[in-house]
């Protein structure tokens, strides 16, 4: 199988390129993005200049490789999104309707694109949030994803088509920085931990929300779409869960490691958005279904997470 992923130099796309030619062969993995990516990227496969809002470009990319599966990851995300709304329904709804529509007219055999707990608003239950529930988001980010799920749903209901999803929670990684969403406070406190010994934190000590480290998130992402058809009964939607834990307790498993770590607050506009999602969400589907289960916890990712930023710091790349 041919794979073209989108967004290939963001957070998610910088790690799963490289986890997916390492399965799928280097040449069969086809990196995009509107900018050029990592060293690594460039340099162990093929690569293509590509903005989603271009469907003809995409779809020469997609003859030029045989390409029959997409992972859609480029998007904008919650902060940057309620800094310019238009910007983000833009992206991330002209992006998906061309990654969907190429996909019917190409019959592609597989499409996945991420929603995330972001779908999720006020409304919704904040402890162990139901598969099903209220999605009744208040950002311009969480309305692209809830009208991308059923976008993506009509497109499997009505076209028949294997388009598959999964609502992400904040992704913690030491690759590529998040750019532009709520949960990168949960990335940037390693990285100042490491280089300062204290951070500053925009949203408040009890913020709670569900978060995931990266080689989990890379897990779920593949996972679900290499799962047989035939035991999918969602395919757009899932819930996946790994901790959740507020920023008094992350900062106190840093501690155990940094014991003279200090953090201080100073909330401002991504604290409403952090309000308006989950504390911890419902995986039973993603379980049942896939065989959804985490392997970090918030002590071993802590763990990982300071080694391998201190490596980075003694490399002089930070
Ligand atoms: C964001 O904070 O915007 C993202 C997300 C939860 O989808 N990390």
């Amino acid at each position: 199988m041919k794979i073209l992923i989108t967004g290939c130099a963001g957070q998610i796309g910088s790690e799963l390129t490289l986890e997916l030619r390492k399965i799928y062969g280097n040449e069969n993995i086809i990196a995009s993005d509107i900018k050029e990516a990592s060293k690594s990227i460039m340099k162990s496969g093929p690569f293509e200049l590509l903005n989603v809002l271009d469907k003809e470009a995409m779809r020469n990319i997609i003859h030029k490789h045989n390409i029959s599966g997409i992972f859609h990851l480029a998007a904008i995300l919650s902060a940057v999104g309620e800094k310019n709304p238009m910007f983000a329904w833009n992206i991330n709804m002209g992006g998906l309707i061309n990654v969907l529509e190429l996909g019917k007219e190409e019959k592609l055999e597989r499409i996945l694109c991420p929603s995330s707990i972001a779908a999720f608003g006020p409304e919704t239950p904040t402890e162990n949030t139901p598969q099903e529930t209220v999605l009744r988001p208040t950002t311009m980010y969480g309305i692209t994803k809830v009208a991308g799920e059923l976008l993506a749903n009509y497109y499997v209901q009505k076209y028949g088509m294997d388009v598959r999803g999964l609502r992400y929670p904040g992704i913690i990684s030491n690759g590529a920085l998040p750019g532009g969403g709520t949960t990168d406070y949960a990335v940037a406190i390693y990285y100042d931990a490491i280089k300062y010994g204290k951070y500053t934190c925009f949203v408040n000590a009890n913020t709670q929300l569900p978060m995931m480290y990266m080689p989990d998130c890379l897990k779920a992402t593949i996972d679900l779409f290499r799962a047989d058809k035939k035991d999918l009964k969602r395919f757009v939607d899932y819930n996946v869960g790994s901790m959740s834990f507020d920023v008094t307790e992350l900062a106190n498993s840093i501690k155990k490691y940094i014991p003279n770590f200090e953090i201080d607050y100073m909330p401002d506009y991504h604290q409403a958005i952090a309000d308006s999602w989950p504390n911890s969400v419902d995986d039973s589907c993603a379980r049942e279904e896939w065989g959804w289960k985490p392997s970090y916890n918030l002590d071993a990712m802590t763990q990982d997470m300071l080694k391998a930023i201190k490596i980075k710091l003694d490399k002089g790349e930070i």
